[in-house]
């Protein structure tokens, strides 16, 4: 099939998910064209049936902000047209569900029909979607959307009763890691030799956003290092990285024991050498880093709130605690790191589970059903 997909191509989790399931896609034999305004970061330059197509907003002096929702549309019709699309699949819904409903309405004036499915990630459902100015247009877009998918049960929920969208049109197609490469035998324990020094790793990966509460990473870590000779590593960068460091500082943390690496596209490396993964986030509708940790045969610790809990099996897995709970955490953390058996046990669980539940293989062919579904 020749599939469309539009995402946000910077650093975050739908752009993740979307380039690498064009990929996947393209590995199967689908051409994949990706309608965007920057090439996706982890598309590497040339795949075979993969291509780029750049959405260039132009600059007009009028324009105090530029209408990309609209040059988007244009630009998915031109590439249907050109390319002989049979789907367009758009990642996040805000503004990519609109421009894909622009861009049918186009073609159906030229007699010709393309099927438009909108995976929904997170906030454009949570947040965003639920703004005022975005409420009725989110809601709208979603309805006219020819298939609607939601990344967890719980994000499927939430766009019921937020857009009363009928529940029989969200299909739940969770996130996928590749079990090949996030598999913590193929990596050598890099990390775990430069900063580990005998301690155990504890490791957070996010976009510091307040969403992804990271005062709270540090604080946990705070209590778990004057139990357990423990580092801490924290990948990625955002608004609240420096508040981070600042907490970090007031803690008393020692320059050794903490570590900000900065955005890192390739985290399988680094996620080999990790003894635990904290993610304490307080609106996730999935938690990709966690289930890529959790492949890593990493056991991850959150709250237990929104889709996060469909990732990580409290006990088993992992550890989720209430909202806030950050002695709770803490004391979870020391119990796993402390005991061998037990840590091992929750380790070969989690890649266990990962691999059953959202192997890359499972869920790209749901994917290709849901393209082939309608078809004559
Ligand atoms: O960062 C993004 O690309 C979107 C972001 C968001 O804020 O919606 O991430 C969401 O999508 C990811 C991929 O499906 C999920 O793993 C994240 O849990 C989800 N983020 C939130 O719900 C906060």
């Amino acid at each position: 099939m020749k599939i469309g997909i539009t995402c946000y191509p910077t650093y975050g989790g739908s752009g993740v998910v979307a380039t690498e399931l064009g990929i996947a896609l393209a590995e199967k034999g689908h051409e994949v064209h990706f309608i965007t305004y920057q090439q996706p970061f982890r598309l590497p330059m040339f795949l075979p049936r993969v291509f780029f197509h750049e959405v260039d907003v132009g600059r007009y002096p009028l324009f105090e902000y530029p209408p990309y929702d609209l040059a988007l549309a244009v630009r998915m019709h031109e590439v249907v047209i050109n390319e002989g699309l049979d789907v367009l699949h758009v990642h996040y819904a805000i503004p990519h569900a609109t421009s894909a409903w622009i861009a049918k309405e186009m073609l159906r004036d030229q007699g010709r029909d393309i099927k438009v499915i909108t995976t929904l990630h997170g906030t454009d459902i949570t947040i965003v979607g639920q703004d005022r100015s975005f409420h009725a247009i989110t809601k709208f877009s979603i309805e006219r959307s020819d298939q609607v998918t939601a990344v967890s049960s719980f994000l499927k929920d939430e766009t019921v009763r937020a857009f009363g969208c009928t529940a029989g049109r969200v299909e739940v197609i969770g996130n996928f890691v590749d079990p090949v490469l996030y598999d913590r035998s193929a990596h050598p324990p890099m990390l775990r030799e430069q900063l580990g020094h005998g301690r155990k790793i504890l490791m957070h990966i996010s976009n510091f956003r307040p969403v992804k509460r990271v005062l709270d990473v540090v604080q946990i870590f705070d209590r778990v290092r004057k139990e357990i000779p423990s580092v801490l590593v924290m990948v990625g960068d955002g608004p609240d990285r420096q508040a981070a460091e600042e907490e970090a500082r007031a803690l008393g943390i020692e320059h050794d024991e903490i570590h900000f690496l900065g955005k890192i596209d390739a985290v399988a490396p680094i996620l080999a050498s990790a003894d635990l993964f904290l993610l304490p986030t307080d609106r996730e509708s999935f938690g990709l880093s966690a289930l890529e940790a959790l492949a890593c045969g990493v056991p991850s610790l959150a709250y237990d709130v929104g889709g996060i809990v469909e990732v990580i099996k409290d006990g088993v897995t992992g550890a989720l605690c209430p909202v806030g709970d950050i002695d709770g955490m803490a004391a979870a953390a020391v119990a796993i790191l402390s005991d061998d058996a037990r840590w091992h046990t929750m380790s070969a669980a989690a890649a266990a589970d990962a691999r059953a539940r959202f192997a890359k293989d499972q869920v790209v062919a749901q994917y290709e059903q849901l393209y082939l579904q309608g078809r004559g």
